[in-house]
């Protein structure tokens, strides 16, 4: 199965662009790490991407939380992206019709398929949420992840509803390049693609190290527990990292990326060995 085989070896499976750079980049870089900056101000965010950039493959954004954004951030931030190596996922989680998400995806003041090599999205909608927004990502090379699972403490995403999003996925493997989950979905939802042949990446937030949880119901695991245990493929770490974000003491988040970056590592190469 898939858990199994190094990051290169996936990235030769993958055709849809967006899923083979991010393993490519994984790879490169030796890391499995998404920093989520979850900042309100444009100097925070660009300071924490700078400083945590050598550590990642990937770097998660709300775009919608910053209250001084200007078209000229996406400018900077793909420069940071050049500078750095890491690729881009705007976690947009869009969640309604096909052809509001297409708008949502495509226009308004973010743009988001223009920049964001990666988004994702809610299956509540059915499989016309994926037909909507891969008009627009398809030809740009995007890729889309499916919400089969949450990291909050009574999640509704659970039992037949994960299955049907696997299934979902599995009509659609051109454009959804895996999910938001908190582990494998190898297996789940019966299905006559066998294990080897399917090769959906597991991108998973609610990870840190020095906490178990927040007081509005997030739950954290740690890397080890996430990619060993679990056979998630990213981990995916906000304020394990930056903490409040605000009067960012670099020193302190460039230690604190590094540490993740390496726990994610030594957890990858302890699965493949297995
Ligand atoms: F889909 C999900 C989920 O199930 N849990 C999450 O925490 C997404 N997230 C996002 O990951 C959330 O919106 C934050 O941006 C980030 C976690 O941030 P933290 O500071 O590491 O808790």
């Amino acid at each position: 199965p898939a858990y199994s085989l190094t990051y290169a070896q996936r990235a030769e499976r993958h055709s849809n662009p967006a899923a083979k750079a991010l393993l490519e980049t994984i790879e490169r870089k030796k890391s499995n790490l998404c920093v989520s900056v979850d900042v309100a101000k444009r100097a925070d965010f660009l300071r924490v991407i700078d400083t945590v950039g050598p550590y990642v493959c990937l770097i998660k954004t709300h775009v919608d939380i910053i209250e001084d954004f200007e078209p000229a951030l996406i400018e900077r931030l793909n420069e940071l992206s050049i500078k750095h190596d890491f690729l881009i996922f705007e976690d947009r989680k869009f969640a309604d019709i096909g052809n509001t998400v297409a708008l949502q995806y495509s226009s308004g003041v973010h743009k988001i398929a223009q920049w964001s090599h990666i988004t994702n999205a809610h299956p509540v909608p059915g499989p016309s949420i994926i037909v909507g927004l891969s008009s627009v990502g398809l030809p740009l090379g995007r890729g889309l992840l499916l919400l089969a699972e949450m990291s909050t403490k009574g999640s509704l995403a659970t039992g037949s509803y994960t299955e049907e999003a696997v299934r979902m996925a599995r009509a659609h493997r051109d454009f959804v390049i895996g999910f938001i989950a908190q582990r494998r979905m190898d297996g789940v939802g019966a299905s006559d693609v066998s294990s080897d042949e399917e090769d959906f990446l597991v991108l998973t937030p609610g990870v840190g190290l020095d906490s178990r949880g927040d007081s509005m119901g997030q739950q954290y695991r740690t890397p080890d527990e996430v990619v060993f245990e679990s056979g998630c493929d990213v981990i995916i770490v906000g304020r394990g990292i930056y903490g409040k974000g605000n009067d960012v003491d670099t020193q302190t988040v460039q230690a604190q990326a590094e540490r993740y970056r390496k726990e994610g590592w030594v957890a990858y190469e302890k699965r493949i060995a297995r």
